[in-house]
């Protein structure tokens, strides 16, 4: 892994892999950027933020569900396998599950946000001081290398909690669902939470919080390319806005423009009308059928399910099909 040191500058491919998808979100029509590219230290911390907020439920609810039912969960983890948890953050779900699982050969914390992952690894080696803990600093979406021992594991169990699978399009989620059965191989258990379907008033209510900081989080976007890519941006002539897109199951975030103007970013000019907006989010939301769907359909069978008393969020369990291979059969 690379140095923690780099504060405001990323390394140079990870820059350009910015820069790139940057341009190529602003100049598509309508306009768009990718959401993960919110979470450096400062949206990294405005999310912690977000997670607090008393509109903001799913991660209490997540909360409230692995303190419920960790033994439960625990017991469909194989003895001596390696935990790897997809987009780590705060890692304070993944010790609900580590002080309830016995006999873990590793727990692997995977994140886009060096500098958290590294800075929670430390605590947790505090913390649990049995427990071997291997931090990758790596944009989860794309391939990425597993730590030797998690490869020697008896199993790899995948946990990927926050609902983060709804920031995929349907079809990413499935893509991402065999990518995961892929790399983690043979026997392998994935843990999911999910956001479920609700009423539009409280979904609106947690991504238009009244203190604003969700609005702050999706405008730290522009600031980030401001200071990144040498961006241009004047963030109070960009507006938040959340709404729920009933169709389709999804909240969705924008940035809208308050008047016509021209932004420089990475060099190139970008025009935007007045009123015109910035696709940054979309947060899908599921029932817990049509998520055991879209896993069945790349070949993790349904282990377990749970959810709180408001039904507002769940957790499930899948394991890889033995018959065809498991995720052998997953390979071409
Ligand atoms: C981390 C993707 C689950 O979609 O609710 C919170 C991110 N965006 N408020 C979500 C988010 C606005 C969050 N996820």
């Amino acid at each position: 892994m690379v140095a923690l040191a780099r504060k405001a500058q990323p390394p140079e491919e990870e820059t350009s892999a910015f820069a790139a998808d940057v341009l190529r979100g602003l100049t598509a029509s309508p306009k768009r950027l990718p959401p993960k590219y919110f979470y450096d230290d400062a949206g990294s911390l405005l999310f912690e933020r977000i997670t607090e907020l008393p509109e903001y439920y799913p991660t209490r609810c997540e909360l409230a569900i692995l303190r419920a039912h960790a033994a439960e969960i625990v017991q469909l983890i194989p003895p001596g396998a390696a935990l790897i948890e997809f987009g780590s953050g705060s890692t304070k779900k993944a010790r609900i599950l580590l002080r309830a699982a016995r006999s873990l050969a590793c727990y692997v914390p995977v994140d886009i946000c060096g500098e958290m992952v590294e800075r929670e690894a430390a605590e947790l080696r505090r913390d649990f001081p049995a427990l071997k803990v291997l931090a990758v600093t790596a944009d989860f979406t794309r391939s990425f290398e597993l730590p030797a021992a998690a490869e020697a594991a008896s199993a790899r169990v995948g946990f990927f909690p926050g609902s983060t699978i709804g920031n995929f399009e349907p079809h990413e989620a499935a893509a991402f669902l065999r990518h995961a059965a892929r790399m983690l191989g043979p026997g392998a258990v994935l843990i999911v939470g999910v956001d479920l379907i609700k009423s539009a008033e409280v979904l609106k209510a947690a991504y238009n919080d009244k203190a604003g900081i969700t609005a702050k989080f999706n405008l730290n976007l522009l600031k980030r390319i401001n200071r990144e890519l040498g961006g241009t941006f004047k963030l109070d002539t960009f507006e938040h806005h959340a709404v729920y897109n009933r169709e389709r199951n999804r909240v969705e975030m924008h940035l809208a423009s308050l008047k016509r103007q021209k932004i420089k970013v990475a060099g190139e000019s970008v025009d935007f009308r007045a009123g015109e907006t910035i696709h940054t989010e979309n947060s899908y939301k599921y029932s817990a059928e049509s998520l055991a769907a879209l896993a069945r359909g790349v070949g993790w069978l349904p282990a377990g399910a749970w959810t709180d008393a408001d039904q507002y969020f769940s957790i499930q369990v899948f394991k890889l099909g033995e018959e065809r291979g498991g995720a052998e059969a997953l390979k071409t």
